[in-house]
C-alpha cells in the first residue's frame, strides 16, 4: 500500500499549443484515483496548483515563449512536490512541469543523501536551454535545467541536481542538434526506438533498475504521451510516429512497479482536445495502474 498524492498541473506554458492545461481533469474523468484506490492504495487528489508570481521575469523573449509564466509554474511545482512525503503523481499540463517535479524529487532524495534517478519515457529527450531552443516552447527544456545545464538564469536555483548518467531516456525518436551534442558530451544512458525495436525494453530496463537499488537511488518516472504510438495515444500535440507499443509501454510499467523502487511519477503533454473518446486518457491511466501494481490479467478490462 502507498500513499499516492495526485497534483494537478493544468499548464500550457510550455507547448505549442492550448488543451495540456484541461489533462488533469481528463485523468480524474477516467477515473485515476478510483483505479488506484481499487489497487488498495490511499489515494488523496490534491487538486489543481496554481503559477506563483512571475515576479519581473518578462513573459517572452524574441525566441523563447512563457518564460516568466514558466519559471512561475516551475516554482509552485518545485514547493508541490517538497511539501509531500508520499508518492506524487504530477498529471499535467505540458512537459515544462518536469522541471519542477523532478526538481523537487532530487532535493528530497539529496535530503536522504540517496542519487535521484530518472526513467525518462519521451519521443523527445527536451535537452534544450533557453539558447537552444529554435520552437520557443519550454517543454522541450526541463531535462537540461534538472542535470544543470547553464542558461537558466531565471528559473530556480537548483538544491540537487540530476547527473546525467542516471537518466534512461526510452523511445527517443525526435532528438534536434543541440540536443543531440548535449547527449554526446553528457552521460545520459540512451535507449532510442531504434536501440528499443533492435533489443527490446526487457533487458536494458532491468540493467537500469538493477543501478537504481544498487545505489539505494530514489527513481521518478516522468511519461509524455508522446512516447507512445500515435495510433494508441492521439491525444499530444507532437506526436511522432514508431512510438511504443502498448505492451512495450505496459512492460515497462510492470517492470517499474515489480522493482518497488519507483517514487514518483510525471503524467504529461495530454491534450484531451486531440484525443478521441478519452482513449488516451484511459490508457494513461491504465499504464499509471500497472506502474502502481495492477497485474497483466486485469489490465485488458476496458477497450480503447
Ligand atoms: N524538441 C522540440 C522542441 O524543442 C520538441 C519538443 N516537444 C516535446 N517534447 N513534445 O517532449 O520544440
Ligand atoms: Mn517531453
Ligand atoms: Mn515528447
Ligand atoms: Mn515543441
Amino acid at each position: 500500500m502507498t500513499n499516492i498524492a495526485l497534483i494537478g498541473v493544468p499548464t500550457y506554458a510550455g507547448a505549442a499549443q492550448r488543451g495540456c492545461q484541461m489533462g488533469p481533469e481528463a485523468y480524474r474523468t477516467a477515473a485515476l484515483a478510483e483505479t488506484l484506490s481499487a489497487l488498495g492504495h490511499v489515494v488523496e487528489d490534491r487538486g489543481d496548483i496554481r503559477p506563483g508570481d512571475a515576479g519581473g521575469i518578462p513573459h517572452s523573449n524574441k525566441v523563447v515563449k512563457n518564460l516568466g509564466e514558466t519559471v512561475a509554474w516551475t516554482r509552485a511545482i518545485r514547493d508541490a512536490g517538497l511539501s509531500e512525503a508520499g508518492f506524487p503523481v504530477f498529471l499535467g499540463g505540458d512537459h515544462c512541469l518536469a522541471a519542477g517535479s523532478i526538481s523537487a524529487m532530487a532535493e528530497r532524495a539529496a535530503r536522504e543523501a540517496r542519487p535521484l534517478f530518472v526513467l525518462w519515457l519521451d519521443a523527445h529527450p527536451d535537452l534544450h536551454t533557453p539558447a537552444t531552443t529554435t520552437s520557443g516552447n519550454l517543454h522541450g527544456a526541463p531535462m537540461a535545467y534538472v542535470t544543470g545545464a547553464e542558461g537558466f538564469d531565471d528559473y530556480p536555483p537548483l538544491a540537487a541536481r540530476v547527473e546525467p548518467e542516471n537518466v534512461m531516456m526510452m523511445g527517443l525518436r525526435s532528438v534536434d542538434p543541440a540536443e543531440n551534442a548535449r547527449i554526446a558530451a553528457n552521460g545520459f544512458e540512451v535507449r532510442d526506438m531504434r536501440s528499443i525495436d533492435e533489443h527490446g525494453v526487457a533487458a536494458p530496463l532491468r540493467a537500469f533498475l538493477e543501478r537504481v537499488k544498487a545505489a539505494n537511488g530514489r527513481l521518478h518516472v516522468s511519461l509524455d504521451v508522446d512516447f507512445l504510438e500515435p495510433g494508441i495515444a492521439p491525444a499530444v500535440g507532437t506526436t511522432v510516429p514508431g512510438g511504443a507499443t502498448f505492451r512495450e509501454a505496459h512492460l515497462i510499467m510492470e517492470m517499474v512497479h515489480d522493482s518497488g523502487l519507483a517514487s514518483s511519477l510525471d503524467l504529461v503533454e495530454l491534450n484531451p482536445f486531440l484525443d478521441e473518446r478519452g482513449r488516451t486518457a484511459k490508457l494513461m491511466v491504465d499504464l499509471a495502474a500497472s506502474l502502481m501494481g495492477r497485474k497483466v490479467l486485469d489490465r485488458m478490462t476496458r477497450s480503447y
